[in-house]
């Protein structure tokens, strides 16, 4: 019996050491903003190192649906073009790294990325939004 206790125990430990092994690190992600008025998005920190990068992501707009996507860019401070037929970023062009799609108001998701350094932009590409404000740039440190 002892060696089934030592059995599950190893087991346990071996499941529950990854994640305390790679403390990932966390950011904060606010969608702010109602249709026709002014956007952003809110990050409590703009730079993390590279690794295992979750992002926590509320959309705290009243009535609005937001969303967030990880773009990364080719090189620091690159700005990405809206399409004006669609007054939205041509997501065919972009390398996503990832995204949390379709927040309604009130709500929130998560999204676990492992990011290499460089430079990225958090985007909501829903139409209209990246024009209202709804950039965010973002580093993630060697
Ligand atoms: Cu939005």
């Amino acid at each position: 019996m002892n060696f089934f206790r030592l059995a599950v125990v190893s087991g346990l430990l071996a499941v529950m050491l990854p994640a305390s092994a790679f403390a990932a690190e966390t950011v904060s992600v606010q969608l702010v903003g109602e249709r026709g008025g002014q956007m952003a998005i809110k990050l409590d920190k703009t730079e993390v190192p590279a690794g295992e990068v979750t992002f926590e992501v509320a959309n705290v707009a009243a009535n609005t649906p937001h969303e967030m996507v990880v773009i990364k860019l080719d090189k620091p401070g690159e700005m990405l073009k809206v399409d004006p037929a669609k007054n939205r970023i041509d997501e065919k062009k972009l390398m996503s790294m990832g995204e949390v799609s379709d927040l309604k108001a009130g709500q929130s998701g998560k999204l676990t990325v492992n990011l290499k350094p460089g430079s990225y932009e958090l985007i909501c590409n829903i139409k209209g939004h990246v024009a209202a404000g709804m950039v965010a740039m973002f580093t993630v440190k060697g």
